[in-house]
């Protein structure tokens, strides 16, 4: 594992890998911004959450950001696995230090997935949805999914790790089966490869927009736009969290972030975490 921060990032440079990253033009690029500064670059880490949770401890400052262009480690949620095939895709984690409850921490995942629909649908007008609480989709396929990792004490929290995984380049053969017919790809819908930095500079760029109306106006200001995102309005769904299960007709989300049902006796059930499955009508 290597640093580009420190000046080292080409000390394992092989010849015959492909070019990663420009870190000095993606620096220049978000002079302007919050973010990435500084920006930690890897051609390969266990996983860029986990290196910036170590970051947060020591002490680094909100914006701090931690891109790889593979983990041999990457996480999902629950201790699930995150492909991260090197040079395809985009791998990042952003520190943020929100002024927020405990109880509104998910709200940064929320936040977060409005800001990456919208740079899908740069590439893809119209097509990127949101499924709850952290999935991009397009169509019925993953093409994106969010980690947002956080410290917490009774009354505040510390900081929170957001970390994104987007598949960009990454071709359907070269998936590995488990995830094969579930998972998607911008070049996958468009045909078309993404130019990966300019992608995470918008991506950086929108967090940043999305990260300061959660930090002027609360959730409620999102809020709208995560509901034109949200898939599965209308639709009966079962939400899993371990062995808890709640079935319900999809609503949408309330102002401060959790999903709600409508269950078979018409009640309203607010759904905080989980995974949702969608039910055959
Ligand atoms: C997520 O978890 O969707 C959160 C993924 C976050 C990954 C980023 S990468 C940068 C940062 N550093 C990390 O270590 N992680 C974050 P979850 O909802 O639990 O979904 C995980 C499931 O998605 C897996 O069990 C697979 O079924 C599927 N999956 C794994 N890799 C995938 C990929 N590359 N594309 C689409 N689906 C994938």
């Amino acid at each position: 594992m290597s640093d580009s921060t420190t000046g080292s990032s080409l000390q394992d440079f092989k010849a015959d890998e492909p070019a990663g990253l420009d870190v000095a033009r993606m620096q220049h690029a978000l002079a302007g911004g919050r973010f990435g500064k500084p920006l930690h670059y890897f051609r390969e880490i266990g996983s860029t959450n986990s290196h910036a949770r170590e970051l947060a401890e020591a002490g680094a400052a909100e914006g701090t950001v931690v891109v790889a262009e593979s983990q041999s480690q990457g996480r999902g949620r629950l201790g699930r696995r995150w492909e991260s095939p090197a040079f395809k895709n985009l791998y990042l984690s952003i520190l943020l230090r929100p002024k927020l409850l405990p109880a509104h921490a998910a709200q940064i995942t929320l936040m977060a997935a409005v800001a990456l629909a919208d740079a899908v649908n740069a590439y893809a007008p119209g097509q990127a949805t949101i499924k709850w609480p952290n999935d991009i989709l397009i169509g019925k396929k993953k093409l994106a999914g969010i980690l947002s990792e956080a410290s917490c004490d009774a009354e505040r929290v510390h900081y929170v790790i957001l970390g994104v995984g987007i598949n960009l380049n990454y071709a359907a053969d070269a998936m590995p089966e488990e995830i094969r017919r579930r998972a998607t790809s911008l070049l996958e819908v468009t045909s078309k490869p993404v130019h990966r930095e300019s992608f995470l500079q918008g991506l950086l760029r929108g967090i940043e927009r999305c990260y300061g109306e959660l930090e002027q106006a609360g959730f409620a200001a999102l809020a709208p736009r995560w509901q034109s995102y949200f898939a599965w309005r209308g639709q009966r769904v079962r939400v899993e969290l371990l062995d808890q299960t709640t079935i319900g007709t999809a609503k949408g989300i309330d102002r401060d972030g959790a999903l709600v049902l409508v269950d078979d006796h018409g009640i309203e059930q607010r759904v905080l975490a989980g995974d949702v499955i969608p039910l055959e009508s």
